[in-house]
């Protein structure tokens, strides 16, 4: 349904199915699409069948939360993703105003023909319409918020936040829908659900803390051994432990036995919220 009216809808089911219907019916109204991902994992962070999705509809990519990932991946992720004139890609830290102009001159550049083509029919001048998409988590609703300059729709840091759809304009010329994330869960392959378990864009109680923060500390160990070394006070690599993290923390149970499960949540906050430094868990080839 085109701008003007705000439209709540039933909130995703497992496979992203009824959310992702309520994507589906918006895109013939849209001019553009926003598929916003998160730079620290730009592949595993995209709905795997984007390309098919979107078909020929012009595209920007964002690649949000680029503060928490190594500023130079990033960078030749968006050299990368930009492959051609209907599809930019650009990355953007929220939590900074830098980048602003960037996006909605983007957004006008890759809606200028449609914008021609409907003057060229005599039909009266619209905004662009552009619906932001991807899978929960990412910033969507962020990235609506920081181009207004104020908070116009829910944002939370957990997956599920925004449930239904809402139209926001961002620019005299530029219309934005915030839509809920979806994910297919049924869809995405072991290696794909740890990154996106380890980053937070899925729902907590679909996974085992325990089990995604051991993994993730042996795929950290392999990009960052140093800084895993050093931030568990480690000498070798076989000292990174969940087991080492709660010792130094003094995490410990009944006993003074480390207490692993802690020690699990307060790793997956701490790469998280980026005071593992910056991480990037795939690179473009
Ligand atoms: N560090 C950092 N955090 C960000 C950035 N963008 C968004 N966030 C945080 O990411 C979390 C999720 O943001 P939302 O905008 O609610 O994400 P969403 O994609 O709308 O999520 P759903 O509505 O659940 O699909 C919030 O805690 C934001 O503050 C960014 O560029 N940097
Ligand atoms: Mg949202």
């Amino acid at each position: 349904m085109p701008p003007s009216k705000n439209t709540k809808k039933p909130k995703s089911d497992k496979s992203g199915g009824t959310a992702f219907q309520q994507v589906q019916n918006q895109l013939k109204w849209v001019d553009l699409i926003i598929e916003v991902c998160d730079a620290r994992a730009p592949m595993a962070s995209r709905h795997p069948r984007s390309a098919s999705l979107f078909g020929s509809k012009p595209r920007l990519i964002v690649l949000a939360k680029e503060d928490l990932a190594e500023h130079a991946a990033s960078k030749n992720w968006v050299n990368a993703l930009a492959s051609n004139p209907n599809q930019k890609a650009i990355s953007l830290a929220l939590k900074t105003s830098k980048g602003k102009s960037k996006l909605i001159d983007l957004a006008l550049s890759l809606t200028e023909a449609k914008r021609k083509q409907l003057v060229e029919k005599g039909i009266l001048p619209r905004p662009a319409r552009v619906c932001v998409v991807g899978v929960p988590n990412v910033g969507k609703s962020s990235l609506i918020n920081w181009l207004v300059g104020q908070k116009r729709v829910r944002v939370g840091d957990k997956p599920g936040v925004t449930r239904g759809q809402q139209w926001v304009r961002v620019h005299p010329q530029v219309e934005l829908l915030d839509t809920p994330g979806v994910l297919p869960a049924d869809e995405i392959e072991k290696s794909v659900q740890l990154k996106l378990s380890l980053l937070n864009l899925v729902q907590a109680g679909t996974y085992d803390s325990e089990d995604v923060a051991r993994q993730g500390l042996h795929i950290l160990k392999a990009i960052y051994p140093e800084r895993l070394k050093e931030y568990v006070s480690a000498d070798s690599l076989e000292g990174v432990t969940l087991q080492a993290l709660a010792t130094k923390r003094n995490l410990l149970g009944t006993g003074g036995i480390p207490d692993i499960k802690r020690a699990a949540s307060v790793f997956l906050g701490d790469l998280r919220s980026g005071k593992l430094g910056e991480i990037t868990l795939e690179r473009p080839d």
